[in-house]
């Protein structure tokens, strides 16, 4: 199938949804907060992954419909779940934006108003950065963003694209170690140290940190004894559907 016309389909019918990772505390396996990842489940074709799908749309020039789409889903999503108990006050919900996104002056704008719209405080929302951003634009932004009250946070940290730079021009309040330092934790001495050492800055900024990928109680444990005190990864979970991570973790939370 033509999967641009697919996606741009899927844009009106319905067929993008989101799903909420938890991001906990590692110490106790309380969640904190979630990330909301884009989910395509085409008619026919079955599920097909952002990794296919997030490169199409942004060929396509359709990546910040989808960006809209996650994030106000997300944020109406995290309203409601304020308002009904399953998350507390403190619970923060982590939104992707696209290197594009952050080039549109009205995001700032456009998100205060579906703040107000959904009751969320901006200090409850965190946008993660991955991607090449064009600096000059992308700076006023998020320096907007950072103004409402929301949280910036450079994803995919020590891979990628996640330049020590962006840590000095953009107004970071925190990072998220990659999935490929944590994997070795607790048995690779260089993914130790290096943990070890990125923990160390961004105490020293002030920066909060999450780790990535966290499948085994090896890396969780080897993480709490550098400090790192917040985890994600599917040793507590998988991304799920909102109403499965609403049952799942009102009970527990
Ligand atoms: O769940 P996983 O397969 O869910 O995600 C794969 C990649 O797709 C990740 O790198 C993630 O950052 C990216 N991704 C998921 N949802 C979104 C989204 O809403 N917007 C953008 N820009 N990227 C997303
Ligand atoms: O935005 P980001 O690149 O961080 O996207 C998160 C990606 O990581 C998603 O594709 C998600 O399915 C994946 N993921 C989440 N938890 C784990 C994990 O414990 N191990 C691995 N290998 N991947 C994970
Ligand atoms: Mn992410
Ligand atoms: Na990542």
């Amino acid at each position: 199938i033509d999967l641009e016309e697919a996606l741009r389909r899927a844009l009106g019918d319905g067929q993008l949804n989101v799903a909420y990772q938890p991001v906990v505390d590692l110490a106790t396996g309380v969640p904190v907060g979630a990330e909301a990842l884009a989910r395509w489940v085409h008619p026919e074709r079955g599920p097909i992954p952002p990794a296919t799908f997030i490169p199409i749309a942004e060929e396509a020039g359709l990546i910040g419909a989808v960006g809209d789409r996650v994030r106000q889903e997300a944020l109406r999503m995290l309203g409601t779940w304020r308002a009904d108990g399953t998350v507390d006050d403190a619970f923060h919900l982590s939104i992707n934006v696209s290197g594009h996104q952050l080039t549109d002056p009205h995001l700032p704008s456009t998100v205060s108003a579906e703040l107000l719209r959904y009751g969320v405080p901006a200090r409850c929302v965190a946008f993660e950065i991955s991607e090449p951003v064009p600096v000059d634009a992308a700076g006023r932004v998020l320096f907007e963003l950072r103004e409402l009250g929301c949280h910036v946070l450079i994803d995919d940290f020590g891979t990628g694209y996640s330049p020590l730079g962006h840590l000095r021009r953009f107004p970071v309040t925190g990072i998220k170690i990659d999935r490929s330092f944590v994997a070795g934790l607790g048995s690779s001495r260089e993914d130790d140290e290096i943990v070890r050492a990125v923990v160390a800055m961004s105490r020293a900024l002030g920066h909060t940190v999450i780790a990535e990928g966290v499948e085994t109680r090896l890396q969780r444990d080897a993480l709490a004894a550098v400090g790192v005190t917040r985890g994600q990864g599917w040793l507590w979970g998988p991304a799920v559907p909102p109403a499965e991570f609403a049952r799942h973790w009102h009970a527990t939370g």
